[in-house]
């Protein structure tokens, strides 16, 4: 894919009143997540998203390179898992009714990080790219990238449902989303435990660990600004098996609409459900 010199087209981190604007909420959600899980803020490194043509279209395999550079310029090659992986990427819809969570292939010699993607529909959507470099700092960047082409995406803000209780996609489980308290607060420690069962509502008690942990979760603002990569308290080991409730410790950064993904695992394959979180 790197011998024929594609078109590419580069897309542009955030603006900088964005961008200030999220550091500034991720830096205190840093502070407040310490104990649990860091959320990754860092300057440290230019990080560049292209893809292999000028005009992204919908439906249409996109081959996606991001690089990482020290601010001297010169490329960063060596990273740090992370949960099991050397980055993660994940792209939402505007509206987060997309959601994909990947892992882009470090490709040895140039050092830049790969991966074919296919947005669905037309449309806005919004990158976050997490690593770590080897002996760096661990870095969230995110990005925006606009669709063209069909089918389009008509965008439909998320609203507070109160379900508590969904299918996954496939229709083999059952996931279940507890709260501790009737309302979620802002600023606080907050545990969401999700609770996984087959169709007909047997526990499942062999989930297999996803990402060296039993489970991950993520969780973005509706306005797009807060993004939480939330993985349980402690590493389990590759025999891990367990379930059915899988905790999550978290603290949202302020009021307002979010939307939670809990991914599991289960004989192989990925288990995924979504909530929508009112936060007050
Ligand atoms: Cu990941």
């Amino acid at each position: 894919m790197t011998n024929n010199k594609p078109k590419q087209m580069y897309v542009k981190e955030e603006t900088n009143n964005q961008h200030e604007y999220m550091k500034h909420h991720q830096q205190q959600n840093h502070h407040q997540q310490q104990n649990h899980h860091q959320e990754p803020v860092s300057d440290q490194y230019n990080v560049n998203l292209h893809f292999d043509s000028i005009t992204l279209e919908a439906g249409r395999k996109t081959v996606l390179t991001i690089s990482v550079a020290e601010k001297s310029g010169t490329p960063v090659r060596d990273f740090e898992l992370v949960h099991d992986k050397l980055m993660h990427l994940i792209i939402v819809g505007e509206d987060l009714s997309y959601f994909a969570h990947v892992h882009p292939t470090l490709i040895g010699a140039d050092g830049n990080f790969t991966i074919n993607h296919t947005f669905p529909e037309s449309g806005n959507y919004k990158l976050w790219v997490d690593f770590k470099p080897k002996g760096g700092t661990q870095t969230l960047k995110t990005f925006i990238a606009s669709i063209r082409g069909l089918p389009t995406h008509s965008p439909i803000m998320p609203v507070y449902d109160g379900v508590h209780i969904k299918e996954s996609p496939d229709k083999n489980y059952r996931i279940s989303l507890k709260l501790p308290q009737q309302r979620i607060l802002a600023r606080r420690d907050t545990d969401i435990v999700f609770s996984i069962s087959g169709a007909s509502g047997n526990p499942v008690t062999d989930l297999e660990p996803l990402m060296g942990a039993g489970g991950h979760s993520v969780i973005i603002s509706s306005d797009l600004l807060e993004f939480l990569h939330v993985h349980p308290t402690e590493n389990v080991n590759p025999d891990w098996k367990g379930g059915p409730h899988i905790s999550f410790r978290t603290t949202f950064p302020k009021p307002g609409l979010y939307k939670t993904w809990g991914q599991f695992q289960h004989k192989g394959r990925l288990v995924i459900a979504d909530f929508t979180l009112e936060v007050g």
